[in-house]
């Protein structure tokens, strides 16, 4: 049964006339027998078999058209590769050649991604432009997961390490598929359980299991782990009893898992606990448990995400508040983890201050691929544009052209310890990520981690055909769809700039009228600030001013309500109801025109989907058109929810053409 199990790595027969092209050039697969090798080698195997439906041999010694896998080249850069058609012993053969292992194997699924994608075999070189390409599981112990809608946790901790689920071995497949060379298994919320022996046993047979693919284990720490596991009476990050815990936990880790990655850390933020609990900061707390990692070779991410309800004035400017000022601090082997937006994982944000304000520190990017706000396992809402349009925005750091993406790769500051992380939408599902279309943020974001200047409509044209299928009736009509959702879905949440109109706690469905939380900033009245006279967040100077946190390039696109992008408007501006947007509508009736838009365009993509009936498999077409149809209800659901509480206060008429509230 199609139930979509094998991800993007569907290894499907190609048509004659396909598989004719390619067969002389794939007659047996050459290579070493090291672990990565290994898996380089039975991947082909496992991908040319399906594909070309032949039996591939695994051979050792040259024979015309064998696929021959070569490491150890020094000119190319570590993880990158080159196919080429070459003569080997007096035979025509295509080498995969690499300096790494990890490079061989990353050239080894790119190779069946051209015959996937029915691609023109030429010669392709490619390697990552991201060193730290990261996936972060907000998996609990239990087997929960946070923000996850996708089943439960495929981390099975209470059979770990006796029974090893299989199914680890195609998800480590999967993510180095697409270039994922990180995993944190445990959640930034964090239990100190984790760090316990027993676990690190857990953690050393998942680490057996992803090692062959390139992949290595990370966990997010507990700061407060030396108290409740090490009985200490404090967790100050210069206490040397404290370091000498660490230290010892380090050791204790790497002896058991010499490649382990290091730690993410989520401090002081939502109630976790951090180094600001004994009045150290940021870079105090990071550097610590650096340090402890170091001699190992192992690194620190430790969240920017960091916000409480003593500085509400503006949520969007803590981060910045509290880092700026640590800006060359942190220790080298520290990365400073950033959201793409100030707030969390919007439909639209624009790009957090961070990025380009500390040249001296590593800032990596994260973004969030579970769709927490985003209608989770049910909406059809494919972010690769979002991720684009993050890494693609101008920070102006260093004058015109200091994207988020040069940032992230190290290319403006010249760093070399770099980073991209994206937090999982992967659970125990048939299909991994719940909604089918799901895959393709997975898919999106290794992709953008391995070349953050990619397009995401290139991504999605590959992911659709190794997907679903390569016909061009299906693949435009798809890509276009998809392309599009994120618009769509912006536009029946949070229209004009809007952010957090999400109901408490779960993030679903629409709640703009929340008001009485006791965290200020945790009320979606709080982002709206919608009264009689109008709405919208002023964040210029005679507002929060957080604005000025930006390089005043940046700034100045986001200055002046007449002059800049609408999809932000709101973001900045608070702005009077009648105000007249660009369309030459008043702000009002743009807000319900967009509302509406977004309501139809949502219904549009059941008809979009319905006429790809021939080219789909009739379990996934009829799951997606099931999710289609819920989403289709929903976004109506969003449009009528909050037009009604935007007019109790603006207290106007719906604009002419708008069908009332059902
Ligand atoms: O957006 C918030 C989520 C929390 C999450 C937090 C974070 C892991 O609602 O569920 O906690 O972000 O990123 O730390």
């Amino acid at each position: 049964a199609e139930d979509g199990y094998d991800l993007w790595l569907r290894y499907h027969p190609v048509e004659a006339a396909y598989a004719a092209q390619y067969k002389p050039h794939a007659t047996a697969i050459i290579g070493g027998d090291t672990p990565i090798l290994a898996s380089a080698k039975s991947e082909l195997k496992r991908g040319l078999d399906g594909l070309l439906a032949q039996d591939t041999p695994i051979v050792s010694q040259p024979v015309d058209g064998a696929i021959v896998l070569q490491t150890g080249d020094t000119n190319l850069p570590e993880d990158g590769f080159r196919i080429g058609a070459k003569t080997l012993d007096g035979h025509p053969v295509t080498v995969i050649s690499a300096r790494t292992d990890q490079g061989a194997l990353y050239g080894a699924f790119r190779l069946l991604r051209e015959i996937q994608t029915r691609a023109a075999l030429t010669d392709i070189s490619d390697a990552p432009k991201i060193k730290l390409r990261v996936i972060d599981h907000w998996d609990n112990l239990n087997g929960s997961v946070e923000r996850g809608y996708a089943g439960t946790s495929i981390f099975d901790w209470w059979r770990l390490p006796d029974l090893v689920d299989p199914r680890l071995t195609d998800y480590a497949r999967a993510e180095a598929s697409i270039g994922v060379n990180g995993v944190v298994l445990n959640n930034v919320n964090a239990k100190a359980d984790s760090l316990t022996a027993p676990y690190l046993q857990k953690t050393e047979a998942i680490a057996k299991v992803f090692r062959p693919w390139g992949i290595k284990v990370y966990l997010s720490a507990r700061w407060t782990a030396p108290i409740e596991l090490g009985g200490l009476k404090t967790a100050d990050p210069l206490d040397p009893a404290v370091q000498a815990w660490w230290n010892a936990k380090a050791d204790e880790i790497y002896a058991l898992i010499p490649d382990f990655g290091g730690f993410l850390v989520k401090a002081n933020s939502e109630g976790e606990p951090g180094p600001g609990d004994y009045g150290r900061n940021h870079a105090q707390g990071a550097n610590m448990l650096a340090a402890a990692l170091k001699p190992h070779g192992g690194i620190v991410m430790w969240r920017a995400f960091v916000y409480s309800e003593h500085d509400a004035n503006d949520r969007a400017k803590q981060a910045y508040n509290e880092f700026k000022p640590v800006e060359g601090q942190f220790a080298d082997n520290v990365l400073l983890q950033i959201k793409n937006g100030a707030i969390d994982f919007q439909p639209r944000e624009p790009f957090h201050p961070l990025f380009g304000a500390m040249p001296k520190t590593n800032e990596m990017l994260e973004v969030q691929i579970t769709k927490e706000y985003l209608g989770q396992g049910t909406h059809l809402v494919y972010q690769g544009p979002l991720y684009e349009e993050t890494l693609k925005a101008d920070t102006y750091a260093e004058g015109k052209g200091s994207t988020v993406a040069k940032i992230i790769d190290g290319a403006l500051d010249h760093h070399a310890l770099t980073g991209m992380a994206g937090v999982s939408n992967v659970g125990d599902d048939r299909n991994w990520t719940g909604h089918d279309f799901s895959q393709a943020d997975w898919y999106a974001f290794g992709r953008l981690a391995w070349d953050p200047d990619a397009s995401s409509r290139d991504i999605a044209t590959d992911w659709v055909k190794m997907t679903f299928s390569d016909d061009p009736a299906f693949v435009k009509p798809v890509v276009d769809m998809m392309m599009a959702s994120r618009e769509t879905a912006a536009n029946y949440m949070t229209p004009l700039g809007l952010a957090h109109q999400m109901a408490t706690g779960h993030h679903y469905g629409p709640g703009p009228w929340v008001c009485d939380l006791a965290r200020p900033e945790w009320n979606p009245c709080y982002y709206a600030k919608a009264d009689a006279k109008g709405i919208g967040f002023d964040r210029t100077k005679t507002g929060s001013d957080a604005l000025a946190q930006y390089a005043p390039a940046a700034a100045k696109q986001w200055a002046d309500p007449k002059r800049m992008d609408e999809r932000y408007l709101l973001w900045f501006h608070h702005l009077p109801w009648d105000y007249k947007v660009k369309s030459g509508r008043t702000l009002w009736n743009e807000l319900v025109t967009d509302y509406d838009i977004g309501a139809k365009q949502a219904a549009q993509m059941q008809q979009t989907w319905a006429a790809m009936k021939p080219y789909v498999d009739p379990e996934r077409f009829a799951a997606v058109s099931a999710n289609l149809s819920i989403q289709a209800r929903e976004a109506k659901w969003w449009r009528d929810a909050s037009i009604a509480y935007f007019q109790s206060k603006s207290g106007l008429p719906l604009p002419t053409g708008i069908a009332p509230p059902e």
